[in-house]
């Protein structure tokens, strides 16, 4: 297993809701490395771009009303396995199918309303970051745990 990126993001209804603190806290938890923070107003070519595999669908039009109704908290995670585990923690993109113990089966009902986004592979990891984040905005930096999750 390599060290990898992933692009998290709490979505609108999760900033609304209060739940910022909660989601962020299950990664750090975890045991990943936070490499990028921030609050942030999307704008609609921003969230269409990043959905752009989606554009066909019906429910394309609502996903980016709803993405671009409110700011979201946009975070980039790093670690080794980070993007697969990331999904883990997440749970299935129905909030109803997700398991408990997951963001979305502990917090969310509703597929339009899931609360969080994860990015499903290294590549669109990547692909991502380099969507959400400028240049300068990314951390590198070692936490002083890190020989206490890794031996
Ligand atoms: O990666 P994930 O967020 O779990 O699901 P995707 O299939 O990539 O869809 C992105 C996003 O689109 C999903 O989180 C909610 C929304 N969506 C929807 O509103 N209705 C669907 N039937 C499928 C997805
Ligand atoms: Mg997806």
């Amino acid at each position: 297993l390599e060290v990898e990126e992933t692009y998290i993001m709490v979505k609108p209804d999760g900033v609304q809701r209060g739940l910022v603190g909660e989601i962020i806290s299950r990664f750090e938890k975890k045991g990943f490395k936070l490499t990028g923070l921030k609050l942030f107003q999307c704008p609609k070519e921003l969230a269409e771009e990043h959905y752009k595999d989606l554009s066909a669908k019906p429910f394309f039009p609502k996903l980016i009303d709803y993405i671009t109704s409110g700011p979201v908290v946009c975070m980039a995670w790093e670690g080794v396995g980070v993007v697969a585990s990331a999904r883990k923690l997440i749970g299935a993109t129905n909030p109803l199918q997700a398991e408990p113990g997951t963001i979305r089966g502990d917090l969310a009902v509703q597929t339009g309303r899931n609360v969080v986004h994860g990015s499903d592979s290294p590549e669109n990891g990547k692909r991502e970051l380099a969507l959400w984040f400028k240049e300068g905005e990314l951390c590198q930096w070692t936490p002083a745990q890190a020989p206490w999750l890794q031996e």
